[in-house]
């Protein structure tokens, strides 16, 4: 709906630890957008569909084994295959509010000790999100939470790791939310600095790639 082809989509990334809320907060994110008349869709990452995806899912699931290298890169050609995609959704007007891009990429894989040059210079080229929103909640409060469904990356010493990752990574232009608020103040935080994005956006704000 309402997708003016004179101006350009909003790409949106959330991050953070697993069980952040991320999930949930992108749906209403999604629904809110819509609900003004936005054209808009919900991407997540990995995108389990494709072949490369299938490999990846196999791999979380612990159906098999793959080198810590190897595994970092199936998560990026899963952001290749979608590049063109994305490029065209953006610029025909489109939305995208994404559930974790490149920063998880580098931040899981970095926290397994690959070297975090290493692991950014396949993401070189990608999109650069316009808005970059983390999810911020400790490791133990997010295990708290439960309902950890028993995937390879789901343990609280290892997301502490990737925690501390998180933190090397991000930079001013991220927007930081307090996880741990109730949800209809998280969701009213996100809408704010959503819309405010879609707008620059619209007005004519350049697309650019990453790391910038
Ligand atoms: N993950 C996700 C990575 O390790 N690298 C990546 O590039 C991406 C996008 O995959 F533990 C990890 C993060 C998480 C797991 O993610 C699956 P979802 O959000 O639970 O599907």
């Amino acid at each position: 709906s309402g997708g003016n082809s004179e101006s350009r989509g909003a790409l949106v990334v959330l991050e953070g630890l697993d069980r952040s809320g991320k999930t949930s907060q992108s749906s209403r994110l999604l629904s809110y957008l819509e609900g003004l008349g936005h054209s808009a869709e919900l991407w997540r990452f990995p995108d389990r569909s494709t072949d490369v995806g299938q490999m990846i899912s196999s791999y979380l699931s612990n159906k098999s084994q793959l080198d810590d290298h190897m595994i970092h890169l199936l998560f990026s050609a899963n952001r290749w295959e979608k590049r063109s995609l994305m490029e065209t959704k953006l610029k025909t007007g489109t939305t995208l509010i994404v559930d974790r891009y490149s920063y998880s990429g580098v931040a899981f894989s970095s926290a397994k000790g690959l070297g975090v040059e290493w692991c950014k210079a396949p993401e070189v080229g990608l999109l650069s999100p316009d808005l970059i929103l983390y999810l911020d909640i400790q490791p133990e409060k997010a295990t708290e939470r439960g309902g950890y469904g028993g995937e390879r990356y789901e343990q609280l010493e290892f997301q502490k790791k990737v925690s501390q990752c998180y933190q090397v990574l991000h930079d001013a232009s991220w927007k930081i939310v307090d996880a741990c608020q109730p949800m209809k103040d998280i969701e009213k935080q996100l809408q704010e600095l959503v819309l405010e994005c879609v707008m620059t956006c619209q007005k004519g704000k350049p697309p650019a790639n990453l790391w910038s």
